[in-house]
């Protein structure tokens, strides 16, 4: 993608990153050399041309199979410097990053090994690339609610690392409800909410209902489906609860980018937000996410300025980092 000088400037922040979802193949290809994991694949291209899905299925099973080469604190530092790195060079001051913890646990990796390494890389993005960021701990919705807030309750001692909770996996038949328990205990405990609410499954419409009435999360990662309920739509635009959309991404596990919902949306005064999701497994990380915005929908420069402003207002940042991002 040719990224303009309009888009490359802007200034930017991230809500809806999964930091698990930045393994670029030749990373993954040295983890696994450097800890002794044998992988399916030959070389570097054989990972690459692992990377191609039909849906979200298909990309779920490469994402946690790339996982299995993340085991020690260096490895997850290394993965989020490489990371940071990347979208210094595309303007990005500031990112509100998931992690998966359950990914990891489930597979013998401890929770403090994972957060340990990502807390030193972000510590080092602010201070040598000017990169600020916070952690977002996302559940598993294909896991019981019991390990999930099992997760929770082993956070606690990480606390202050951690700015809020997300919902995230194989939303079929693990409705929002599953974890309102949760979600409500995370609350108490000062953690903001976020959860994963999709378009593209049968209860759509009732799982964003449950998101925004029942859940009452701060903000919805991707959310589109809100146009099924336009007195949702208006409850959103009311509250300043934005979404945070991925372009990209929807092309490969969604039913195409959804830019025109987001202008739609955009029109009815629902903050909206552009941002990258998996950027290594999808091939675009923010840059390249607006200008998919552009490209398609021919979308203007004010509009695109809003959505960058949208995503510092409904971050979660301190308002004296908001007023340094802006
Ligand atoms: C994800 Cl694209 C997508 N959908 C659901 N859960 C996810 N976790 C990471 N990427
Ligand atoms: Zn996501």
């Amino acid at each position: 993608t040719a990224i303009s000088p309009f888009v490359q400037g802007l200034p930017k922040v991230e809500l809806h990153l999964h930091i698990e979802g930045t393994l670029e193949p030749d990373l993954k290809f040295k983890l696994a050399a450097r800890n002794g994991v044998e992988l399916p694949y030959a070389s570097e291209e054989e990972v690459r041309a692992s990377y191609q899905f039909d849906d979200l299925a298909s990309f779920l099973d490469a994402y946690y199979e790339g996982m299995s080469v993340l085991l020690t604190a260096e490895d997850f530092y290394d993965l989020a410097m490489e990371y940071f790195r990347k979208v210094a060079r595309q303007n990005v001051r500031y990112v509100e990053m998931f992690f998966d913890p359950q990914a990891h646990t489930s597979r013998g990796v401890e929770f403090h090994t994972v957060i340990s390494g990502l807390r030193r890389a972000q510590i080092e993005a602010r201070e040598q690339l000017g990169v600020d960021s916070a952690l977002i701990m996302c559940f598993l919705r294909d896991f019981q609610a019991e390990y999930a807030m099992a997760t929770l309750l082993e956070s606690l001692p990480y606390r202050p690392w951690i700015i809020g909770v997300g919902l995230d996996s194989d939303e079929t038949g693990n409705p929002p409800a599953k974890f309102a328990a949760v979600f409500a205990k995370a609350r108490e405990l000062g953690y903001q909410l976020t959860m994963h609410c999709d378009v593209d499954i049968a209860d759509s419409a009732e799982h964003i209902r449950q998101v925004l009435e029942d859940v009452r999360v701060d903000r919805v990662d991707h959310g589109t489906n809100v146009l099924e309920k336009p007195e949702l739509v208006e409850y959103m635009a009311s509250h300043g609860i934005g979404l945070t959309s991925c372009p990209i991404s929807n092309t490969w596990v969604s039913d195409g980018s959804k830019v025109g919902l987001l202008t739609e949306l955009d029109k009815r005064g629902v903050k909206v937000t552009v941002n990258s999701d998996d950027p290594a497994y999808f091939g675009g990380y923010i840059a390249e996410n607006y200008q998919r915005v552009v490209d398609e929908a021919g979308v203007d420069k004010e509009t695109l300025k809003r959505f960058a402003r949208n995503a510092v207002d409904i971050s979660w940042a301190p308002a004296s980092l908001k007023e340094r991002i802006a």
